[in-house]
């Protein structure tokens, strides 16, 4: 075998154990962003069902069709439904969960900017489904 370089094999290997690397990292990345709810987050219950959502804060304050909260605070959705499958969503956050009858599901956001959201049920739920819409008022904190 003399003359034979080996050079072209090393840099495939290395090429392909440099992507592999990658990917490995930005999926423990992706997944460290998505299971990571930040200790300080507030609890909000979301409660989905024919054709409505309600939400509960952690002080008790209930809510019907819309929910205030506060930019740069962190917020977990505990995610139920009381009749059928829904699906909780605010397009403009990227949160999206379904809410099925008899568990939990949890998601968390943390809203950046003052403004107005739209939530939606994204599973289809019945004759009304198209109605089943709610509104998210991001404010500025109160204290
Ligand atoms: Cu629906």
């Amino acid at each position: 075998m003399s003359g034979h370089s080996n050079w072209p094999e090393w840099i495939y290997v290395g090429v392909v154990i440099a992507l592999m690397v990658w990917v490995g990292a930005e999926a423990w990345e992706a997944e460290r962003l998505v299971d990571h709810v930040p200790a300080d987050a507030e609890v909000i219950k979301v409660m989905g069902q024919q054709w409505f959502w309600t939400f509960e804060h952690e002080d008790g304050t209930k809510e019907i069709g819309e929910l205030h909260v506060e930019k740069g605070k962190a917020y977990k959705f505990e995610i139920e439904s009381k009749d059928v499958n829904h699906s909780f969503n605010i397009h403009d956050y990227v949160v999206l969960m379904d809410a099925i009858p008899g568990r939990v599901n949890t998601v968390w956001f943390a809203p950046t900017d003052v403004g107005e959201h739209d939530i939606q049920c994204r599973e289809y739920c019945g004759l009304i489904h198209y109605n089943m819409r709610g509104k998210l008022y991001v404010e500025e904190p109160s204290s």
